[in-house]
């Protein structure tokens, strides 16, 4: 059975529709009632009463370049427990293979684009997330480390910028692309004459649509293990997952302006951090797998854009 860890996420439930559209049997779940995965025993009995066979690590505290730049305390550790505790607890459980989920935030701050997997650790992180970035090295490095003493067929996968359904659109904690989707709708329905987006406009971001990740996450899943194994080296085994192609913060704003029909003022406000101002990830590794991304962003924008009206009074 599946197990996806995180399942009412954004990547989780849209890797749980990619499951049930695959026609894999009803993944298994935990609420965080159910089960806090911040909690090593919890965690262990869980999975010592569970007959799981694959495990989809997604669950993570996740944040925008605010909400980690405030409380990196609290996303190094909250992650480094939720994925040491499973990461163990499937090794001890005999689970035949495993996931990782970590971020494009790994890489160093001023990496050579676009991005191959073997720029990990060859430069300083970028400040706002480094401590975010850490513990996801970590989560790579643990499974890998799995990989050469118990021979685990623990994977690791590093999407790029994400969005879709489910997203976060809090103002303060989310990602550039809800919060500018939500800025620039409420301006528009509001006749407001000005948005403000943070940082200089600058920066580039690639984005990758929410239904994509869980495509490639289920065929990275499918691949024999020999296969997988000899396609990336045991000190360098994650693959990224990307659109292969980025856009600037000020051209994103100009296309969530069109979507929602907004046409007042947009201004910059250069007291914010501009972040990493690029992280196009190389993705030859994932296309040599045989997977590709299909959703291109002006569908993907327009989707999430119908998504986010239906579910108004959830995410505002
Ligand atoms: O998406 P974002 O918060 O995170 O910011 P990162 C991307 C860029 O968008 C930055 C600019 O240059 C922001 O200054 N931006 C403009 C905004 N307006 C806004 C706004 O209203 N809200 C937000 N949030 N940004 C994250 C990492 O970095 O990438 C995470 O912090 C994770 O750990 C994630 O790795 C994938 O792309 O800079």
């Amino acid at each position: 059975m599946d197990f996806v860890a995180g399942h009412n996420g954004m990547v989780g439930s849209a890797l749980v529709r990619h499951l049930r559209a695959a026609g894999n049997s009803e993944p298994i779940t935990q609420t965080r009632r159910e089960l806090d995965l911040t909690r090593q025993a919890e965690v262990e009995a869980f999975f010592a009463d569970t007959k799981i066979s694959t495990v989809y690590l997604a669950a993570a505290r996740v944040g925008g370049i605010k909400a980690n730049s405030e409380s990196p305390a609290d996303f190094i550790r909250e992650n480094l427990q939720i994925q040491t505790n499973i990461i163990e607890a499937a090794h001890r459980a005999g689970v035949e293979r495993l996931l990782f989920l970590g971020s494009s935030c790994i890489y160093p701050r001023l990496a050579d684009q676009p991005i191959a997997e073997e720029a990990l650790m060859t430069g300083p992180l970028e400040p706002t997330n480094d401590a975010y970035a850490v513990a996801k090295i970590a989560g790579i490095k643990m499974c890998e480390a799995y990989r050469r003493q118990h021979g685990s067929d623990f994977r690791s996968v590093m999407p790029t910028n994400l969005y879709g359904p489910g997203d976060n659109f809090d103002l303060e904690t989310s990602h550039v692309l809800p919060a500018l989707l939500r800025k620039f709708h409420e301006a528009a329905v509001q006749g407001e004459p000005l948005v403000q987006v943070w940082g200089s406009g600058k920066p580039r971001r690639e984005f990758l649509h929410v239904d994509d990740m869980a495509s490639a996450c289920g065929h990275l899943m499918t691949i024999p293990e020999g296969v997988y194994w000899s396609a990336v080296s045991d000190h360098c085994s994650h693959v990224n997952v990307g659109c292969g192609s980025d856009i600037s913060i000020a051209a994103l704003a100009e296309l969530m302006a069109a979507t929602c029909g907004f046409s007042g003022r947009i201004e910059y406000d250069p007291s914010m951090p501009d972040g990493t101002p690029r992280k196009l990830l190389d993705v030859s590794r994932m296309s040599a797998l045989g997977w590709n991304a299909s959703i291109t962003l002006e569908e993907g924008v327009r989707q999430t854009f119908d998504w986010m009206r239906k579910h108004w009074d959830e995410v505002s």
